[in-house]
């Protein structure tokens, strides 16, 4: 099992302690804290280096462990499910960002960029989700990079809300292809999720990346997740990808860049 932590270097997230104009010190955090990689927010582009991001990294003795692609759809408003430019524009992006992963030898997050969808309109957006994903998965397989459908609470989104539905879709609806897969996040499992280790048992080994927040979205420790019972769960499967903090800087900044690197050390001592 590997860590990682969620950065930012183009606009700031609530997900990192660090703003985008400090990801230096926030690699700089990772390092001193014992990760092994960092999840890194990338949201275009235009006077990106990514090989430099990759030097800055492997300075560090760091790895990547995907790339979150969220903040597009935020402040672009271009997703899978629009028509049109904003349509082309996303399917750009997502094979960017396939590009991007080959460099930093990552994953790609399917996030909230494949669109939030509208109630009571499941099926046909399912379909035109499957439909425009085609070229996409094309060419992640020919890049040989991963793309990792994340499971988002039913009220930020009306798809993919469960490990079963995003399972249901990568097999029924893609064709179980083996370049996608699943991304767990606990905060949303513990809205969607009926019993998190029966969830792990569903993904098997479609079960790719882990975010790891509390019930609140906290720190884990500070809601209610029983976070040993998970890591019990991981470890008995042989799960071996990366847990990656995507948690709000609560109780506070300074508790999570103080809490992060002893919580990954009683981690990896206990299993
Ligand atoms: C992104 O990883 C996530 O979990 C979403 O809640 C962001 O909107
Ligand atoms: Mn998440």
């Amino acid at each position: 099992m590997k860590f990682s932590s969620t950065i930012t270097i183009q606009y700031d997230t609530p997900f990192s302690p660090f703003p985008a104009r400090d990801c230096h010190q926030a690699l700089d955090w990772l390092r001193d804290s014992g990760f092994d990689g960092a999840e890194v927010c990338i949201s275009h582009y235009r006077g990106l280096d990514v090989k430099d991001f990759k030097k800055e990294l492997d300075l560090r003795g760091l790895s990547c462990s995907n790339i979150s692609t969220g903040q597009a759809r935020t402040l672009e408003h271009i997703t899978l499910l629009h028509e049109g430019v904003a349509l082309r524009q996303a399917k750009t992006r997502l094979k960017e960002h396939i590009d991007a992963a080959k460099i930093l030898g990552c994953k790609v997050t399917l996030g909230l960029i494949r669109g939030l969808g509208t109630p009571g309109h499941e099926q046909e957006e399912k379909a035109a989700i499957a439909r425009n994903l085609e070229e996409i998965i094309c060419y992640a397989q020919e890049k040989q990079v991963m793309i990792i459908l994340e499971a988002i609470n039913r009220y930020e989104t009306t798809l993919f809300t469960s490990a079963e539905s995003c399972m249901n879709f990568i097999e029924k609806d893609l064709g179980n292809p083996d370049c996608v897969a699943v991304h767990w996040d606990l905060f949303h499992a513990n809205i969607e999720d009926s019993r998190l280790d029966e969830a792990i048992d569903r993904m098997g080994s479609k079960l790719q990346h882990v975010h790891l927040a509390d019930s609140n979205r906290h720190f884990p420790g500070y809601g209610h997740l029983d976070f040993e019972a998970v890591f019990r769960k991981l470890k008995a499967v042989g799960y071996q990808e990366y847990c990656s903090f995507e948690c709000f800087n609560l109780p506070s900044p300074e508790a999570v860049k103080a809490q992060a690197g002893p919580f990954i050390r009683k981690m990896r001592q206990q299993f």
